[in-house]
């Protein structure tokens, strides 16, 4: 069997049974291992000079390997061209993007720095599986260090419109260097084909009959490959002791209200201030239900050393506290805003609680907190989700009350129908979507990625017959 190497901006080392951890955390653990193999990454650790001495760890099977960064890497790379232009470029916030030079060298040099590191680690049999948007050039600089390993990437946000992208100064530079990889990833065949389009057109790819895209020499495989969460994991810990606290402390503090919640990192692409606007919009059109619900909104800041992050909190401190200000009653508050961070079992009894699930980003490459909040529900009582359309996950999970997060007022009448739907039809739409949560969840999501990176999808259908292309 080959070894697997994971490399990611960041890793996440096992933290046994007590440590809760994310459900990608849990996935690429248990493909390691299956495998064997490294997950490299940044330690998250600043170094006066880059050195690339790797630190290695090894825990419960799984080893991790990571290295420390410059403060100029950091900045550049980290803060600037990653979170500062592709994040916002990537979530069509064009408005946002910033365009730096040093930003884009920053980024190439520690993609760089990454494939000088790894490369000695890399045996000739094993397979490459790189994470995400902060390394979309690692192949290609692999591939020039003599690296001829089977190698995957995985996106884990939306791949932007071809005429958005197109905003991006060397833009096909940076597209041509996913040509490196023998199959690329993304959640939805939306992102896809945006990612084929621009191929296509701007770059003069061609497109094989097995569905390969071939640019010059090389060829790449892309796939749809929608993530899930760790379904039993959650499901179990809706069900533990911490989570039956937490479920009864909400129940109580709920005081007989409906309580609707909405949990994000602090991030402009989740849509907290429209969800806002659009909860204000609900308590202005039904006076008459505002002291039946209040809005738990859960968002531990994220990125506070990028200026448009700093931004958003203020601007959400603001709007909390003015619509908190123009409807709150002596013995009622319609928004509890916390921003905080919670452990999963936690979050579990909190989503339990919650007769509505609130996930409404502008854009999102996936979206866990929907999956999350399904994998919670009590089977026989279940809350209702309310989800935006432009979230990835909203096309597995069309039994949701679907929503344009732009619109106040479609928001307002999603809370209303959620607030007022038969159990039945909470429990037919809630199966569902359970369906789905429990049939792809994370595990199958990484099964299915290495099995078409290994090719052994290809040997499984000829060996019972041809199945449907993702
Ligand atoms: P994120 O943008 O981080 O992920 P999401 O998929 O919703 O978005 O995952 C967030 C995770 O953080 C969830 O597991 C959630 O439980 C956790 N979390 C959020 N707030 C929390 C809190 N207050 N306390 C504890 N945990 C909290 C990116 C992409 C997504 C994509 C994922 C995975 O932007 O679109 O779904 O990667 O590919």
């Amino acid at each position: 069997m080959n070894r697997l190497i994971v490399i990611s901006n960041r890793v996440s080392a096992p933290k046994g049974q007590s440590g809760a951890q994310g459900g990608l955390a849990v996935a690429f653990q248990a493909a390691l291992r299956e495998y064997r193999g490294i997950w490299f990454g940044w330690s998250g650790e600043q170094t006066d000079e880059f050195t690339g001495q790797i630190n290695f760890q090894r825990s419960e099977g799984v080893t991790t390997a990571t290295i420390d960064l410059e403060e100029q890497d950091i900045d550049e790379y980290y803060n600037g061209y990653a979170n500062r232009t592709l994040w916002p470029l990537f979530h069509y916030r064009i408005d946002l993007a910033e365009f730096e030079r040093g930003f884009a060298d920053g980024y190439q040099r520690v993609n760089e720095r990454f494939a000088d590191t790894i490369r000695p680690l890399i045996e000739p049999a094993d397979v490459v599986w790189v994470q995400d948007y902060h390394m979309i050039p690692l192949g290609a600089e692999l591939r020039k260090r003599g690296c001829r390993n089977r190698m995957g990437f995985f996106l884990h946000i939306p791949w932007p419109p071809r005429r958005l992208l197109s905003s991006l100064p060397r833009a096909i530079e940076l597209v041509a260097t996913m040509f490196a990889y023998d199959v690329v990833g993304f959640h939805t065949e939306e992102w896809l084909e945006a990612f084929r389009d621009f191929a296509v057109h701007e770059m003069g790819a061609t497109l094989a009959e097995d569905g390969t895209i071939h640019l010059g020499e090389r060829q790449v495989r892309a796939i749809a490959c929608p993530i899930g969460i760790d379904t039993r994991e959650f499901v179990e810990a809706a069900a533990s002791p911490a989570a039956r606290l937490t479920y009864r402390r909400m129940r109580d503090s709920a005081d007989g209200r409906d309580m609707i919640v909405g949990v994000d990192r602090l991030d402009y692409s989740k849509g907290l201030e429209e969800r806002f606007n659009g909860y204000e919009r609900f308590l202005i059109d039904h006076p008459e239900q505002r002291k039946e619900v209040f809005l738990l909104q859960i968002a531990p800041p994220s990125r506070g050393d990028v200026e448009t992050y700093q931004r958003i909190r203020l601007q959400l401190e603001g709007l909390s506290g003015r619509i908190n200000g123009a409807y709150a009653d002596i013995d009622w508050v319609p928004i509890r805003y916390v921003n905080q961070g919670f452990p999963r079992h936690v979050l579990a009894g909190i989503y339990r609680a919650a007769r509505i699930g609130l996930v409404t980003p502008l854009r999102d490459g996936m979206n866990l907190v929907a999956k999350e909040y399904v994998a919670a529900q009590d089977p026989e009582d279940p809350g209702v989700l309310i989800l935006s359309r432009f979230a990835g996950a909203a096309l597995q999970m069309s039994e949701a009350v679907l929503v344009n997060p732009y619109s106040a007022e479609e928001m307002s009448d999603a809370i209303v129908t959620a607030l007022g739907m038969p159990k039945e039809e909470r429990i037919r739409r809630w199966r569902a979507l359970m369906d789905v949560v429990e049939r792809e969840d994370v595990l199958w999501w990484r099964r299915r990625f290495t099995d078409v990176l290994l090719g052994e999808d290809v040997a499984a259908e000829a060996e019972s017959g041809p199945v449907q292309a993702g």
